[in-house]
């Protein structure tokens, strides 16, 4: 939704007294006085750094959609407005995947670019839902070879006169495709030394290692809008870390994805003819339980649901505290594996609204 210079001025003005009060600062009047001008004489003001840094992590603090709130105060925010080109933002890129990475102790990054124009829009997208993706190869009989769900993605790259592997694979790293006001829709290949991957293997099952099957450890979300005291940033790539769930589960597990529960199930030994053994959740259990050992092992940060469960009531008490509503999407923050024993998020109702700031699912750019 694009914002009519009304709700700029209003959204501004709440924004600025959370940004002051949350951080006892004083000046405000002052600063709603400055903003007000601006606003009146171009259309839309400009953040400062703090404020820009300080709304980001509200708008993480408010994602409803997020199990992991109760690290928002040390999201790491990189001002990068000054950077407009795509030479400039393919370099701060790769920068972002250096910090995100941190030698595998993933630190929760957001890089901020120009924010949109108003009523013109955005002055650079990033065509990916993610900056480290897999290719998805549809073979002429109409299968796929790597990740379904990026098949799209895969063929606007290469539209674009991206190359696909001599020998395509299962996990080719999709190049990024940028584009700015003023440069085409360009692509670049990611740079791969920075992209760390995981070999899934499973501590009791030796087998599991021939299934060849990994993962990259760094979800580095691309293609969503961070909005803040009315101004869109829609080019604002941000990461955290990895649920196992999210792996294990949804990208391993899905029919639309990897797919990969029958081939574990017969790996297991399970009779697949019927559905009343619950032979799907042994093999998702199986696969969950392969992705937190192996990332674990290869010293890279991961949750569980069980410890991410208990942070959240952490989070949501604090926030309470605080005197303010937890919002919150139920389906999203409910995990898939250890229904039985998530007591803790399962058990209570969230706050339904979407307050601002906040960060805002896009439409996709390509077809
Ligand atoms: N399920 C997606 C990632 C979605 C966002 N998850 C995070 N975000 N953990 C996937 O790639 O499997 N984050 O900012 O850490």
């Amino acid at each position: 939704r694009e914002a009519s210079p009304g709700d700029l001025v209003e959204e501004a003005v709440e924004f600025l007294e959370l940004y002051h009060r949350e951080r006892r600062l004083p000046g405000l009047a002052e600063r709603l006085a400055q903003v007000r001008d601006e606003i009146a004489v171009t259309g839309s003001y400009r953040h400062t750094r703090d404020e820009l840094g300080y709304g980001a992590k509200v708008a993480w603090r408010q994602s409803v959609r997020c199990v992991g709130r109760i690290r928002w105060a040390g999201l790491k925010v990189r001002d990068r407005r000054h950077v407009t080109t795509v030479a400039g933002i393919a370099r701060e890129l790769a920068a972002h995947l250096a910090a995100g990475d941190n030698g595998g102790r993933i630190q929760s990054v957001v890089t901020v670019f120009a924010p949109d124009r108003p009523g013109v829009g955005p002055r650079a997208r990033i065509w990916n839902d993610q900056l480290i993706r897999y290719c998805g190869h549809r073979r002429d009989d109409g299968s796929v070879l790597g990740d379904p769900a990026q098949v799209p993605m895969t063929e606007a790259a290469r539209r674009l006169g991206w190359r696909t592997p001599p020998v395509p694979g299962r996990f080719d790293l999709l190049p990024w495709v940028i584009e700015t006001a003023q440069e085409e829709p360009t692509v670049v290949d990611v740079p791969r030394e920075l992209v760390r991957e995981v070999a899934l293997t499973h501590p009791d099952h030796p087998w599991f290692a021939d299934l060849m099957l990994r993962w990259h450890a760094l979800p580095v979300i691309s293609n969503m809008r961070l909005r803040v005291g009315g101004v869109d940033y829609s080019c604002a790539p941000f990461n955290g870390h990895y649920l196992g769930d999210e792996i294990g589960t949804r990208n391993m597990g899905d029919r639309e994805r990897y797919d990969q529960l029958r081939v574990v199930a017969e790996a297991l030994g399970l009779d697949t003819s019927r559905e009343d053994n619950l032979w799907r959740e042994h093999a998702v259990l199986v696969i969950n339980q392969a992705v937190l050992h192996s990332f674990k092992l290869a010293g890279v940060r991961v949750s569980d649901p069980h410890t991410e469960s208990e942070l959240f009531m952490k989070f949501c008490a604090q926030e309470e505290r605080a005197g303010r509503p937890v919002h919150g999407d139920w389906s999203w923050l409910n995990g898939s594996v250890g229904w039985a024993a998530l007591h803790a998020v399962h058990h209570r109702y969230y706050d339904p609204g979407v307050p601002n700031p906040n960060i805002w699912p896009t439409e996709r750019v390509y077809d």
